[in-house]
């Protein structure tokens, strides 16, 4: 049968409906959703009551899962192919680590040398109202550069840093950064990067930049800042207001996305999500 899709906007993305991800699907059917995943750049499931066995099982079909090593305080003990992303507090009371994750424009794993292919995120429960995350179409972004910017950018690589989130000024976050960075030296990836599977050009650029190789701080900051804005004008932008039990899945390699604080910090936000792993890309550098 035919996969039923509705586009989520003009900028990107579609939900695939009438489907449950949990129920065997034979490899013409993936196949499928697999062509939607790189057409759109995001998918969206809605109504997702699975476990977190069959989470990971559906996750397994777009390819092979991180255990994230290189974020061990955020994944699950019982389940390392699962990141928290949680304001529920820890079992002795403090604050969780994971309450921030994502408040910036970032794609998974930029900061090490196998960048995620894409992401599985699923909703447990969200505030009454907010909690939404932003999702930019970095194709799209590119292509709308004039000759002289994709030409100025085209040799560039970005420095990326671990451990950089907006808000961790209070103990735990600090600690958490400093560990981030111990176990991931700052890696510089291409500005554009070609994605594997469509041929496309993409941008490839984030909060997570913090200059170009090779170059100041003081000399990157406004052409990083220029691309950010850029990429994250509202024509190449969807909002996704989330639901309990909806699964977003998205390509990194096309796609950036920043999780916003528009909610009510006493209302329980809990999601958690699988990494597919990518293919190598960039390199570290010593002196990031
Ligand atoms: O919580 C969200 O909405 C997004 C989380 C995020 O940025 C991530 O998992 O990479």
């Amino acid at each position: 049968m035919a996969l039923k899709l509705r586009r989520l906007s003009y900028a990107l993305g579609a939900e695939v409906c009438d489907i449950d991800v949990s129920k065997p699907m034979g490899e013409a059917q993936f196949g499928e959703i697999y062509r939607a995943f790189l057409q759109y750049g995001i998918l969206l499931f809605r109504n997702q009551d699975i476990t977190r066995e069959e989470h990971i099982d559906f996750s397994r079909r777009f390819g092979e899962l991180d255990r994230h090593d290189s974020l061990p305080r955020d994944r699950r003990a019982d389940h390392p192919e699962l990141l928290m992303v949680t304001n529920e507090p820890n079992a002795d009371g403090t604050p969780s680590d994971t309450r921030y994750t994502g408040r910036q424009w970032h794609s998974d794993m930029s900061f090490t040398t196998v960048p995620s292919l894409g992401s599985l995120l699923r909703c447990f429960a969200v505030p009454e109202v907010g909690g939404d995350t932003l999702f930019a179409n970095m194709d799209a972004a590119y292509d709308a550069l004039s000759d002289g910017m994709k030409k100025l950018i085209a040799g560039l690589h970005g420095i990326q840093l671990s451990g950089t989130r907006k808000i961790a000024n209070e103990e735990s976050g600090v600690v958490r950064a400093a560990e981030q960075r111990r176990l991931n030296p700052p890696v510089a990836q291409p500005i554009v990067r070609v994605h594997p599977e469509t041929g496309r050009k993409a941008l490839y650029i984030g909060e997570k930049v913090k200059r170009f190789d090779g170059m100041t701080e003081e000399e990157s900051k406004p052409l990083i800042d220029y691309l950010v804005r850029h990429a994250t004008r509202p024509d190449f932008v969807y909002r996704h207001q989330w639901r309990k039990d909806d699964i977003l899945a998205w390509d990194n390699r096309c796609t950036m996305h920043q999780a916003l604080g528009d909610f009510d910090e006493t209302q329980l936000r809990h999601m958690e999500r699988t990494t597919i792993l990518g293919t190598p890309s960039g390199y570290v550098v010593a002196n990031g």
